[in-house]
Protein backbone atom coordinates (compact mmCIF):
# COMPACT_ATOMS: atom_id res chain seq x y z
CA UNK A 1 0.00 0.00 0.00
CA UNK A 2 1.30 3.41 -0.85
CA UNK A 3 1.51 6.33 1.20
CA UNK A 4 -1.11 8.36 0.04
CA UNK A 5 -3.16 5.22 -0.28
CA UNK A 6 -2.24 4.82 3.57
CA UNK A 7 -4.10 8.37 5.16
CA UNK A 8 -7.11 9.19 5.66
CA UNK A 9 -9.05 10.82 2.97
CA UNK A 10 -8.63 14.38 2.35
CA UNK A 11 -11.39 17.09 3.63
CA UNK A 12 -12.15 20.18 1.35
CA UNK A 13 -10.40 22.30 4.28
CA UNK A 14 -7.23 20.40 4.12
CA UNK A 15 -6.91 21.85 0.47
CA UNK A 16 -6.47 25.13 2.18
CA UNK A 17 -3.12 27.27 2.95
CA UNK A 18 -2.46 28.93 5.92
CA UNK A 19 -2.55 32.33 3.46
CA UNK A 20 -5.39 34.28 4.06
CA UNK A 21 -7.23 35.70 1.29
CA UNK A 22 -7.00 39.81 0.50
CA UNK A 23 -9.65 39.59 -2.11
CA UNK A 24 -12.62 42.41 -1.41
CA UNK A 25 -15.61 41.20 0.37
CA UNK A 26 -17.77 40.00 -1.55
CA UNK A 27 -15.76 39.15 -4.35
CA UNK A 28 -17.16 35.73 -6.18
CA UNK A 29 -13.21 34.30 -6.07
CA UNK A 30 -13.74 33.38 -2.62
CA UNK A 31 -16.35 31.08 -3.45
CA UNK A 32 -14.53 29.49 -6.33
CA UNK A 33 -12.02 28.76 -3.94
CA UNK A 34 -14.57 27.16 -2.03
CA UNK A 35 -15.27 24.76 -4.98
CA UNK A 36 -12.08 24.28 -5.69
CA UNK A 37 -12.00 22.62 -2.15
CA UNK A 38 -14.87 20.68 -2.78
CA UNK A 39 -13.85 19.39 -5.85
CA UNK A 40 -10.33 18.21 -5.16
CA UNK A 41 -11.74 16.37 -1.76
CA UNK A 42 -14.93 14.53 -4.15
CA UNK A 43 -11.86 13.57 -6.50
CA UNK A 44 -9.53 12.09 -3.41
CA UNK A 45 -6.87 13.51 -4.56
CA UNK A 46 -3.94 14.07 -2.33
CA UNK A 47 -2.69 18.13 -2.54
CA UNK A 48 0.69 16.83 -3.76
CA UNK A 49 -1.46 15.54 -6.67
CA UNK A 50 -2.13 19.23 -8.09
CA UNK A 51 -1.01 21.70 -9.41
CA UNK A 52 -2.48 25.16 -9.41
CA UNK A 53 -0.89 27.07 -12.21
CA UNK A 54 -2.15 31.19 -12.52
CA UNK A 55 -1.02 34.12 -14.41
CA UNK A 56 -2.18 37.68 -12.69
CA UNK A 57 -5.09 39.15 -11.21
CA UNK A 58 -7.00 39.15 -8.47
CA UNK A 59 -8.28 35.50 -9.87
CA UNK A 60 -4.59 34.71 -10.35
CA UNK A 61 -4.11 34.56 -6.71
CA UNK A 62 -5.83 31.37 -6.17
CA UNK A 63 -3.03 29.10 -6.15
CA UNK A 64 -1.67 30.97 -2.88
CA UNK A 65 -4.95 30.27 -1.08
CA UNK A 66 -4.84 26.21 -1.82
CA UNK A 67 -1.93 23.92 -0.40
CA UNK A 68 -1.57 22.54 -3.49
CA UNK A 69 1.20 22.58 -5.95
CA UNK A 70 1.10 26.30 -6.92
CA UNK A 71 2.69 28.47 -9.69
CA UNK A 72 1.55 32.13 -9.87
CA UNK A 73 3.16 32.78 -13.33
CA UNK A 74 2.90 36.25 -15.35
CA UNK A 75 0.08 37.81 -17.03
CA UNK A 76 -1.10 35.71 -19.84
CA UNK A 77 1.71 33.01 -19.61
CA UNK A 78 -0.28 30.51 -17.67
CA UNK A 79 -1.25 27.82 -20.31
CA UNK A 80 2.08 27.48 -21.54
CA UNK A 81 3.42 26.92 -18.39
CA UNK A 82 0.58 24.52 -17.05
CA UNK A 83 1.17 23.01 -21.16
CA UNK A 84 5.08 22.17 -20.36
CA UNK A 85 4.26 20.76 -16.94
CA UNK A 86 1.73 18.65 -17.98
CA UNK A 87 3.59 16.72 -20.97
CA UNK A 88 6.43 16.10 -18.47
CA UNK A 89 4.48 14.91 -15.25
CA UNK A 90 1.48 13.27 -16.95
CA UNK A 91 0.42 12.07 -13.51
CA UNK A 92 -0.07 15.34 -12.14
CA UNK A 93 -3.49 16.85 -11.83
CA UNK A 94 -3.49 19.96 -13.57
CA UNK A 95 -5.74 23.17 -13.16
CA UNK A 96 -4.89 26.46 -14.32
CA UNK A 97 -7.03 29.49 -13.09
CA UNK A 98 -7.09 32.69 -14.92
CA UNK A 99 -9.13 35.68 -15.53
CA UNK A 100 -11.08 37.30 -18.25
CA UNK A 101 -8.37 40.37 -18.41
CA UNK A 102 -5.28 37.68 -18.20
CA UNK A 103 -6.63 34.94 -19.94
CA UNK A 104 -8.72 36.31 -23.12
CA UNK A 105 -6.43 39.45 -23.70
CA UNK A 106 -2.73 39.33 -22.62
CA UNK A 107 -2.99 35.58 -22.71
CA UNK A 108 -5.56 34.76 -25.52
CA UNK A 109 -3.20 32.93 -28.28
CA UNK A 110 -2.85 30.58 -25.93
CA UNK A 111 -6.19 30.08 -25.00
CA UNK A 112 -6.55 29.31 -28.67
CA UNK A 113 -3.37 27.25 -28.90
CA UNK A 114 -4.08 25.47 -25.40
CA UNK A 115 -7.72 24.10 -27.22
CA UNK A 116 -6.25 23.00 -30.06
CA UNK A 117 -3.45 21.15 -28.50
CA UNK A 118 -5.90 19.38 -26.04
CA UNK A 119 -3.42 18.37 -23.02
CA UNK A 120 -5.40 16.84 -20.69
CA UNK A 121 -5.72 19.56 -18.08
CA UNK A 122 -8.35 21.91 -17.16
CA UNK A 123 -8.83 25.48 -17.70
CA UNK A 124 -10.59 27.91 -15.24
CA UNK A 125 -11.35 31.66 -15.86
CA UNK A 126 -12.89 33.00 -13.42
CA UNK A 127 -14.84 35.82 -15.35
CA UNK A 128 -15.71 39.29 -14.09
CA UNK A 129 -16.12 41.27 -17.14
CA UNK A 130 -13.46 43.92 -15.82
CA UNK A 131 -9.92 44.20 -14.86
CA UNK A 132 -10.09 43.30 -11.22
CA UNK A 133 -6.38 44.20 -9.54
CA UNK A 134 -6.13 47.28 -11.97
CA UNK A 135 -9.05 49.12 -11.09
CA UNK A 136 -11.83 48.54 -13.50
CA UNK A 137 -10.67 48.87 -16.64
CA UNK A 138 -12.41 46.77 -19.76
CA UNK A 139 -11.54 43.36 -20.61
CA UNK A 140 -12.42 41.32 -23.77
CA UNK A 141 -15.87 40.37 -22.36
CA UNK A 142 -16.85 43.79 -20.64
CA UNK A 143 -20.18 44.73 -22.79
CA UNK A 144 -19.83 47.83 -24.87
CA UNK A 145 -22.03 50.43 -23.24
CA UNK A 146 -19.84 49.99 -20.09
CA UNK A 147 -19.23 53.07 -18.83
CA UNK A 148 -17.34 54.57 -16.38
CA UNK A 149 -14.22 56.87 -16.13
CA UNK A 150 -11.59 54.58 -17.64
CA UNK A 151 -14.17 54.35 -20.36
CA UNK A 152 -16.24 57.13 -21.20
CA UNK A 153 -19.35 56.17 -22.93
CA UNK A 154 -18.18 52.63 -22.94
CA UNK A 155 -16.09 50.82 -25.49
CA UNK A 156 -18.38 50.31 -28.43
CA UNK A 157 -16.73 47.31 -28.79
CA UNK A 158 -18.29 43.70 -29.53
CA UNK A 159 -17.37 41.12 -26.32
CA UNK A 160 -15.27 38.08 -26.74
CA UNK A 161 -17.71 35.03 -26.57
CA UNK A 162 -15.36 32.60 -24.76
CA UNK A 163 -17.11 29.70 -25.02
CA UNK A 164 -17.46 29.66 -28.74
CA UNK A 165 -14.02 30.15 -29.18
CA UNK A 166 -13.01 27.26 -27.20
CA UNK A 167 -15.45 25.18 -29.07
CA UNK A 168 -13.81 26.26 -32.31
CA UNK A 169 -10.58 25.80 -31.36
CA UNK A 170 -10.66 22.24 -29.88
CA UNK A 171 -11.45 22.12 -26.28
CA UNK A 172 -12.93 18.56 -25.31
CA UNK A 173 -15.32 20.00 -22.19
CA UNK A 174 -17.14 23.33 -22.28
CA UNK A 175 -19.08 24.18 -18.93
CA UNK A 176 -20.67 27.39 -17.73
CA UNK A 177 -20.84 28.21 -13.75
CA UNK A 178 -22.18 30.80 -11.04
CA UNK A 179 -19.21 31.52 -8.21
CA UNK A 180 -22.29 31.87 -6.39
CA UNK A 181 -23.44 28.25 -6.30
CA UNK A 182 -20.21 26.16 -5.01
CA UNK A 183 -21.90 23.19 -5.02
CA UNK A 184 -22.96 22.94 -8.52
CA UNK A 185 -19.46 24.61 -9.69
CA UNK A 186 -17.38 21.64 -7.58
CA UNK A 187 -19.63 19.03 -9.52
CA UNK A 188 -18.81 20.87 -13.13
CA UNK A 189 -14.86 21.12 -11.84
CA UNK A 190 -14.61 17.63 -10.81
CA UNK A 191 -16.84 16.51 -14.39
CA UNK A 192 -13.85 19.12 -15.85
CA UNK A 193 -11.12 17.32 -14.18
CA UNK A 194 -11.97 13.85 -15.07
CA UNK A 195 -12.61 14.31 -18.85
CA UNK A 196 -9.64 13.66 -20.78
CA UNK A 197 -8.28 16.40 -22.75
CA UNK A 198 -8.66 20.07 -22.41
CA UNK A 199 -11.51 21.26 -20.26
CA UNK A 200 -12.71 24.51 -20.19
CA UNK A 201 -14.72 26.21 -17.61
CA UNK A 202 -15.63 29.71 -17.42
CA UNK A 203 -17.11 30.72 -14.02
CA UNK A 204 -19.12 34.13 -13.92
CA UNK A 205 -17.80 35.31 -10.74
CA UNK A 206 -18.99 38.54 -10.09
CA UNK A 207 -16.28 41.57 -9.02
CA UNK A 208 -18.79 43.95 -6.27
CA UNK A 209 -15.88 46.51 -6.42
CA UNK A 210 -15.98 47.72 -10.00
CA UNK A 211 -18.81 45.95 -11.24
CA UNK A 212 -21.63 46.51 -8.14
CA UNK A 213 -24.05 45.75 -11.45
CA UNK A 214 -22.87 42.04 -11.06
CA UNK A 215 -24.56 41.16 -7.80
CA UNK A 216 -27.58 40.62 -9.79
CA UNK A 217 -26.21 37.67 -11.20
CA UNK A 218 -27.80 35.22 -9.09
CA UNK A 219 -31.23 36.87 -10.24
CA UNK A 220 -29.79 36.49 -13.76
CA UNK A 221 -28.53 32.28 -13.93
CA UNK A 222 -30.42 29.24 -14.51
CA UNK A 223 -29.30 25.78 -15.30
CA UNK A 224 -28.95 25.08 -19.39
CA UNK A 225 -32.16 23.46 -20.73
CA UNK A 226 -30.66 21.40 -22.50
CA UNK A 227 -28.52 18.51 -22.03
CA UNK A 228 -24.88 18.30 -22.44
CA UNK A 229 -23.97 17.17 -26.53
CA UNK A 230 -21.08 15.55 -27.59
CA UNK A 231 -21.93 16.98 -31.34
CA UNK A 232 -20.33 20.71 -31.69
CA UNK A 233 -22.32 21.63 -34.22
CA UNK A 234 -24.97 21.35 -31.93
CA UNK A 235 -22.81 22.68 -28.63
CA UNK A 236 -22.13 26.09 -31.30
CA UNK A 237 -25.85 26.26 -32.23
CA UNK A 238 -26.95 26.62 -28.34
CA UNK A 239 -23.81 28.38 -26.79
CA UNK A 240 -24.20 30.94 -29.88
CA UNK A 241 -27.57 32.10 -28.76
CA UNK A 242 -28.21 31.55 -25.36
CA UNK A 243 -28.64 34.67 -23.06
CA UNK A 244 -25.03 34.31 -21.55
CA UNK A 245 -26.23 33.02 -18.28
CA UNK A 246 -27.06 29.74 -18.89
CA UNK A 247 -25.06 27.37 -16.38
CA UNK A 248 -24.17 23.75 -16.56
CA UNK A 249 -21.85 21.27 -18.64
CA UNK A 250 -22.58 22.37 -22.85
CA UNK A 251 -20.75 20.34 -24.78
CA UNK A 252 -18.41 17.06 -24.20
CA UNK A 253 -16.23 16.25 -26.62
CA UNK A 254 -14.42 12.90 -27.39
CA UNK A 255 -11.27 14.24 -28.97
CA UNK A 256 -7.96 12.20 -28.07
CA UNK A 257 -5.91 14.25 -25.34
CA UNK A 258 -2.55 15.12 -26.89
CA UNK A 259 0.37 13.19 -25.08
CA UNK A 260 3.53 13.97 -26.56
CA UNK A 261 6.00 11.51 -26.15
CA UNK A 262 8.46 13.40 -24.11
CA UNK A 263 11.95 12.21 -21.93
CA UNK A 264 13.02 9.83 -25.18
CA UNK A 265 15.18 12.08 -26.88
CA UNK A 266 18.02 10.59 -28.02
CA UNK A 267 20.31 12.77 -28.79
CA UNK A 268 23.45 13.82 -25.98
CA UNK A 269 23.31 17.54 -24.36
CA UNK A 270 26.80 17.43 -24.91
CA UNK A 271 26.77 17.31 -28.67
CA UNK A 272 22.81 19.53 -29.07
CA UNK A 273 25.83 21.88 -27.19
CA UNK A 274 28.18 21.70 -29.45
CA UNK A 275 26.13 22.28 -32.62
CA UNK A 276 25.73 25.98 -30.72
CA UNK A 277 28.62 26.96 -30.48
CA UNK A 278 30.13 29.91 -31.71
C1 LIG B 1 2.58 41.89 -18.75
C2 LIG B 1 1.64 42.60 -17.83
N1 LIG B 1 0.74 43.46 -18.33
C3 LIG B 1 -0.13 44.09 -17.52
C4 LIG B 1 -0.08 43.88 -16.17
C5 LIG B 1 -1.04 44.62 -15.27
N2 LIG B 1 -2.14 43.80 -14.80
C6 LIG B 1 -2.06 43.14 -13.64
S1 LIG B 1 -3.49 42.37 -13.24
C7 LIG B 1 -4.21 42.93 -14.66
C8 LIG B 1 -5.67 42.65 -14.97
C9 LIG B 1 -6.14 41.30 -14.65
O1 LIG B 1 -7.49 41.24 -14.99
P1 LIG B 1 -8.31 39.90 -14.98
O2 LIG B 1 -7.56 38.81 -15.63
O3 LIG B 1 -9.64 40.20 -15.53
O4 LIG B 1 -8.34 39.52 -13.47
P2 LIG B 1 -9.14 40.05 -12.22
O5 LIG B 1 -8.16 40.97 -11.50
O6 LIG B 1 -10.36 40.75 -12.69
O7 LIG B 1 -9.44 38.80 -11.48
C10 LIG B 1 -3.34 43.70 -15.41
C11 LIG B 1 -3.65 44.36 -16.69
C12 LIG B 1 0.88 42.98 -15.66
N3 LIG B 1 0.96 42.71 -14.37
N4 LIG B 1 1.73 42.35 -16.51
S1 LIG C 1 -11.21 44.14 -7.22
FE1 LIG C 1 -12.94 42.87 -7.91
S2 LIG C 1 -11.99 40.93 -8.62
FE2 LIG C 1 -10.48 42.02 -7.36
S3 LIG C 1 -10.75 41.18 -5.29
FE3 LIG C 1 -11.99 43.05 -5.44
S4 LIG C 1 -14.04 42.31 -6.01
FE4 LIG C 1 -12.58 40.66 -6.47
Amino acid sequence: MSITEARPACKPADYKSDIKPIWCPGCGDYHVLMSFNRAFAELGLPPEQIVVVSGIGCSSRIPAYTNCYGFHGVHGRSLALAAGLKVTRPELTVIVASGDGDGYSIGGNHFLHACRRNIDMTYVVMDNRVYGMTKGQPSPTTEPDFDTALSPGGTGLRPFHPLVIALASGANFIARCFSGEPNATASTLVEAIQHPGFSFVEILSPCVTFRPDEKDWKELVHPAPVAPTSDPGKAARRIMTDDGFNIGVLYRGDRKPYAPAVGRASADLADLEKDFEL
